[in-house]
């Protein structure tokens, strides 16, 4: 042994310095393990999974040629959590109408609707905007982003505010929807914002959960659906008043619909998430989510309940007022 390894001062540690030495250790083990266990579609052969649809509407120019996507795929520039500071500084909203943009230099193969529902986060509202478009501006997609506020003070209803939006996006003919929470970033330059011909899971890997996927059959916070299919499924269940719950519902649709989930591998699949307060928890998420399995996928895009809503194209999004 060399002189300068004490190994009996090592030795001569206490319990209360070994315990939490161990359990630091069987936590990484875990957190090691988990994140790289997730199944994930093989890196290589991404491009054949890709739902390759635009908006009708969107005019295509015969003088461009059709926009690349290798580019993107196959970018290995990620930014760190701690380099997601305030982007609103050095943001030039050029090429931008109503939250949406088109390639400037060649036809997109995409086109997607984001949508994000939002009530009482201005702050957050505030860094997610700009710093998606100086990311999604980057990947030759054609997007438009739709805030779905809620704007009263009853229990918040995501589900509501998702079909919602969705109604929205697909009456103005968007063949893919992107369900976006306000408080994620994208950290990988190569998570190419598409549908794929299956759901597709995005946020797979997120900071808070140490860049683990908390479980298989989670789709909440970045989810990627082709119209269609979310039509087929009949969008969200209505009936979640408050937090949690509505995202597990909705897997449950889809697996009933046989649907897969499916997931681009880890290192494109990294968020961070901006800070919040817990919401107040729906007590009755269990109850209602039984009650749905019993009786299939009844409430949804077909009975959608709203006081109000208005439409007002801003700059940077199309804002989507309702009270519920
Ligand atoms: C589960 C919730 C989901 C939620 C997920 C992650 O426990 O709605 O946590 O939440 N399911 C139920 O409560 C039944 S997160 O910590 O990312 O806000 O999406």
């Amino acid at each position: 042994m060399p002189k300068w390894f004490p190994v009996q001062r090592f030795l001569q540690l206490k319990l209360t310095v070994w315990i939490p030495l161990c359990l630091i250790t069987i936590i990484q083990f875990f957190a090691a393990y988990g994140h790289y266990k997730y199944e994930h579609l093989p890196e290589e052969s991404l491009n054949k999974y890709l739902y390759k649809h635009v908006n009708p509407k969107l005019v295509m120019k015969k003088s461009k040629p059709d926009c690349k996507y290798e580019d993107t795929l196959h970018s290995t520039k990620s930014v760190h959590t701690w380099e997601v500071t305030n982007q609103k500084l050095n943001f030039i909203p050029k090429g931008i109408a109503n939250g949406s943009y088109t390639p400037e230099d060649c036809n997109p193969a995409f086109s997607v609707a984001i949508l994000v529902t939002y009530r009482n986060r201005q702050s957050q509202l505030d860094v997610f905007i700009p710093y998606m478009h100086n990311f999604l501006r980057k990947q030759n997609i054609h997007y438009k982003i739709y805030v779905i506020e809620q704007q009263d003070d009853k229990p918040w209803n995501k589900g509501l505010l998702y079909n919602i939006g969705a109604k929205q996006a697909i009456a103005e003919n968007f063949p893919c929807l992107i369900l976006h929470d306000v408080d994620l970033l994208p950290l990988d330059e190569n998570n190419l914002y598409a549908c794929l011909h299956q759901p597709r899971h995005m946020s797979a890997s997120i900071d808070k959960f140490r860049f683990v996927l908390i479980y298989e059959t989670l789709v909440g916070g970045v989810l990627a659906i082709t119209s269609d299919h979310y039509k087929q499924l009949n969008g969200f269940s209505n009936r979640f008043k408050g937090w949690g719950g509505e995202d597990d519902d909705f897997a449950g649709r889809m697996s009933a619909n046989q649907f897969v989930i499916l997931r681009f591998p880890q290192h494109m699949s990294r968020y961070t998430m901006l800070l919040h307060k817990q919401e107040a928890k729906n007590t009755a998420r269990y109850d209602i989510m039984t009650q749905n399995e019993k009786h299939g996928a009844k409430d949804g895009l077909n009975s959608v309940h709203f006081e109000s809503i208005s439409v007002k194209p801003q700059r940077l999004y199309t804002l989507i007022a309702v009270r519920v």
